[in-house]
């Protein structure tokens, strides 16, 4: 298959591996007789800049060759410049089936075709030495390292795609401009000279008046180019953000700025990533690209040491200048100077001047505590559309989960506190009791250590589906594993408050208590696998809230977590 080749306005050729007409519906019915994979979504990411024309030179997944070079040297086995290794991975058992020459139909989560791929090689990957070469490291910590680690399949795939169709969205169509269709745009607009700005975060003040500066130095105009494929883990989501940069757009000089959205994967590399993301932009159309300080970080390693130095994106997108056709605008952190009532450049603040920033971490505890956000850090109707998703914490949902040996008091504690959370008033409460979820949601369940974890992960995922809706859950199962809890905790964590409420009631008091006759029938070897007698309880480490029931009425231990509700702003 011939792939068009368009030569575009503003330099550099343009893949476009989208078949059409004929070339399509042969490609679609070709690929009813050939082995489906089934894309993860960071390839989906992958393959829609692939199609596009986004990833221009590449016109497939890299094979063998290309990969070590791209790991090895920054470039494909032709000597072009490109940072960033594009693979499909897939598992040993998919890659066994696979050969060279053989033609295997690439299709999103919900079956529909995108591409057909020609294998052209298979390999198992050396992890290792990818996380090592690419990303300076084998640190989970780093993002892409622990995809690559942990999610990535053992073998690559590599080969050239005959595209069918780019991945469907159903959200901000106006917005998702091809590169093709971004550079028509920048061509009708006569817009000649144009500066990307690359972000993963919300924009403000600080971000409107570096781009300002940079659209201003290249005299030329700016083009904000937000990812919305995939960022940092823990990132504000993305509709959230360009419903704000839609806001920002508002307050720059008329015909400035455009937004456009850019649906990469990325993989938060540093200096590779900048390079890449140079490169991208070009395709694009831009001329220029705004670089920052610690341009797609990933964080900091285990022991909170940075992974990059601060200005290391800028030095090699330097190195490599000649080769990039398109230019850096490299950027300083910019910081608000109340003496000016305006931003600069940190290396233009003079000794001894007050400068003000607001940190990221710092923002979203403003939002969590319904504080003032400053007019010289953001503007009105960017931080109202951020509060819209963030609501201050008495207005967002929380799950109060408990756990505890049968018999500890967690029901009868649970019971009251839903009580007081009704008589409090202002969200709707339910309660998930042990054993009353055993007779719906969990029914059929026993109590085998799968079933178990089956049962309170079940649970889990209906409290955080009400967190998320801003309700209040209170579950009361045993819940006896750690790794159950942890993982309910980090899914409920993502949508709200939760707290984790030890029923630390010791077991002797349990079965004297005995109110159901339960433990004298384990100790006659009439149940099996009774928690405590012959079934593990593993005792939280990290619970918010401990209770001592042999100390403490049930309605003590109940104002006990309310009071703690209180204090932490959940409850107003
Ligand atoms: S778990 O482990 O979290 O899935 O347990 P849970 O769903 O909370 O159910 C516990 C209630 O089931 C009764 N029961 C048993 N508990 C523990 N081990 C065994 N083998 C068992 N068999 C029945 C018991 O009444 C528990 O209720 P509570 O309210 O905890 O006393």
């Amino acid at each position: 298959m011939e792939f068009a080749t368009l030569i575009e306005p503003h330099g550099g050729e343009l893949c476009d591996l989208i078949a059409t007409g004929k070339a399509s519906d042969e490609l679609k019915e070709e690929a009813l007789g050939l082995p489906s994979i089934s894309l993860t979504p960071r390839q989906v990411c992958d393959i829609e800049l692939l199609l596009n024309g986004g990833f221009s030179p590449l016109k497939g997944f890299m094979g063998r060759d290309d990969y070590d070079a791209v790991v090895d040297s920054m470039r494909l086995s032709s000597g072009v410049l490109w940072p960033m290794p594009i693979t499909l991975d897939v598992s040993e058992e998919t890659a066994a089936g696979l050969k060279e020459g053989d033609r295997i139909a690439l299709r999103d989560q919900t079956g529909l075709l995108l591409a057909i791929q020609t294998v052209s090689d298979v390999w198992k990957v050396d992890k290792e030495r990818e996380a090592e070469k690419v990303f300076g490291s084998t640190s989970k910590a780093h993002p892409a390292v622990g995809y690559l680690f942990d999610d990535a399949g053992t073998h690559y795939v590599g080969g050239k795609l005959d595209g069918v169709a780019l991945p469907t969205h159903y959200d901000f169509h106006d917005l998702r401009r091809t590169p093709a269709e971004l550079r028509a745009e920048f061509e009708k607009d006569g817009w000649t000279t144009v500066v990307a700005f690359q972000t993963r975060n919300p924009m403000h003040r600080a971000h409107k008046e570096l781009t300002d500066r940079a659209a201003e130095e290249i005299g030329g105009h700016l083009l904000i180019h937000p990812v919305v494929g995939m960022t940092k883990p823990g990132d504000i989501d993305y509709y959230t953000r360009v419903r704000c940069y839609k806001r920002l757009l508002d307050h720059y000089t008329h015909d400035r700025a455009m937004l456009s959205l850019l649906p990469l994967a990325m993989r938060m590399g540093g200096p590779r990533e900048a390079v890449w993301h140079a490169i991208i932009r070009k395709n694009y159309g831009c001329t220029h690209l705004i670089v920052g300080r610690d341009h797609a970080g990933p964080g900091n390693d285990e022991n909170g040491e940075p992974f990059y130095g601060p200005y290391d994106a800028q030095e090699m997108v330097t190195e490599v200048s000649e080769e990039l056709h398109i230019e850096m605008v490299p950027f300083k952190l910019m910081v608000y100077s109340p003496g000016i009532d305006g931003y600069k450049p940190i290396d233009e603040v003079k000794e001894g001047e007050e400068t003000l920033s607001i940190s990221g971490t710092e923002l979203r505890q403003r939002l969590a505590d319904g504080a003032e956000i400053p007019s010289w850090f953001s503007y009105a109707d960017v931080v109202e559309e951020l509060r819209k998703t963030h609501p201050p914490k008495k207005q967002q949902g929380f799950t109060v989960f408990f756990t505890g040996l049968s018999g500890s008091g967690k029901s009868t504690i649970a019971n009251a506190l839903m009580v007081k959370l009704l008589e409090w008033g202002g969200r709707p409460a339910t309660l998930l009791d042990g054993d009353v979820v055993r007779t719906h949601l969990s029914k059929g369940l026993g109590f085998s250590a799968e079933d178990r974890s089956t049962n309170v992960q079940r649970i889990g995922y209906v409290a955080s589906e009400i967190t998320k809706h801003r309700g209040i859950c209170v579950c009361a199962p045993i819940a006896p594993y750690e790794a159950d809890r942890r993982a309910n905790r980090n899914l409920i964590e993502q949508s709200g408050g939760y707290f984790e409420v030890f029923v630390d009631t010791p077991l002797e008091v349990c079965e004297q208590r005995d109110v159901k006759g339960l433990y004298a029938k384990a100790r006659a070897g009439i149940i099996k696998g009774f928690t405590g007698i012959d079934d593990p309880y593993e005792a939280p480490t990290d619970a918010e809230i401990v209770l001592d029931s042999t100390k403490y009425s049930a309605e003590e231990c109940a104002d006990q977590i309310m009071s703690r509700l209180k204090e932490e702003g959940y409850l107003g």
